[in-house]
């Protein structure tokens, strides 16, 4: 059974995304984008109220490294915390009556299923390609971004394997063809990782600074700030490139340069005692704590639409 303080198996998950869907049909609604190289249905969730003009949005997602279980575990905690504070927090009732909030719970699904089946500690997408006996490509290593230049390997074995060329995983196509089609309504991107506590933001592909680059550092260190707030958790706010290590064909990247200006990717807890293996017992401070820092930057988002 489904549980908010469990690691849920994919199929879990995927039960999940019918049941609660079909149970607040008023709050959201659901949209299969594609399918991943193994099969399985891409359902993003829209979070938002209904209305009869197009509402601007956010787009997160959640599980692009298939081992960062704490990852997808935060996007249904999110979907959990939008519906049930929806008319009660005044926050969350304004962000989504403005606003929608595409969620993609898990981005790489063959990768999830395979880190509960067979490998834990499995990072890529699981395509293959006759030539190479080695399988997947780093799903963040992908895009067309820098695509390979920096902090990514063209060696199919390695676990930063950029791929064949940009967007040959169809997972990535997949999302970069939805943001594209929703480029004019996208006005955040958040892709949520684990570990080392960083919230960071272009760019990883160059050390060169981003346009908006004080106002990106601004606003991460507000919800850093939030973030601490609950249980002192400390993050570390700053460009990808300086921030953790130089790496192109990020999805971070890849979404600002097409025009989405507040582009944030987070490495949630912790920094490293149980790194991708975070107790079961971290997941409830960790996502209420992460809620913070995301209602941070939604809400800035909102007040400067
Ligand atoms: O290397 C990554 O893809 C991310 N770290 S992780 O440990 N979760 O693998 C950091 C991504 C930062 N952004 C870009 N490199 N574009
Ligand atoms: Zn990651
Ligand atoms: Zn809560």
């Amino acid at each position: 059974t489904h549980s908010y303080t469990k690691y849920n198996s994919w199929d879990k998950i995927q039960s999940w995304i019918a049941s609660i869907s079909s149970s607040n049909p008023n709050l959201i609604s659901k949209q299969v984008i594609g399918n991943t190289y193994e099969g399985r249905p891409m359902t993003i969730l829209k979070l938002g109220k209904k209305s009869s003009s197009t509402k601007p949005a956010i787009f997160m997602d959640c599980g692009i490294h298939a081992r960062e279980w704490i990852s997808p575990a935060f996007c249904q905690w999110f979907v959990k915390e939008a519906l049930s504070t929806y008319g009660s927090d005044s926050q969350m009732t304004s962000l989504l009556d403005q606003m929608d909030v595409f969620v993609l719970p898990v981005f790489n699904v063959d990768g999830y299923d395979y880190t509960h089946k067979s490998n834990r500690m499995w990072r890529k997408t699981r395509s293959k390609k006759s030539g190479s006996s080695c399988i997947g490509a780093d799903p963040n290593r992908n895009w067309n971004a820098g695509w390979c230049t920096i902090g990514a390997s063209s060696n199919p074995c390695s676990d930063t394997f950029c791929g064949y060329s940009p967007e040959s995983e169809i997972e990535v196509k997949n999302v970069a063809d939805f943001i594209r089609r929703n480029k004019s309504i996208i006005k955040a991107y958040l892709t949520i990782h684990s570990y080392s506590q960083l919230l960071l933001f272009p760019y990883s592909y160059t050390y060169d600074l981003a346009e908006h680059h004080s106002e990106l550092l601004k606003v991460a260190e507000g919800a850093s700030a939030a973030l601490r707030s609950l249980y002192g958790t400390r993050y570390t706010s700053g460009p990808g490139a300086t921030t953790i290590y130089p790496a192109a064909g990020g999805s971070d990247d890849w979404a600002y340069d097409l025009g989405v200006k507040y582009s944030y990717t987070f490495e949630l807890r912790d920094t490293g005692r149980y790194g991708f293996l975070l107790p079961e017992s971290e997941i409830k401070p960790t996502c209420e704590e992460t809620m913070l820092a995301v209602k941070y930057i939604a809400a800035y988002v909102q007040k400067n639409l």
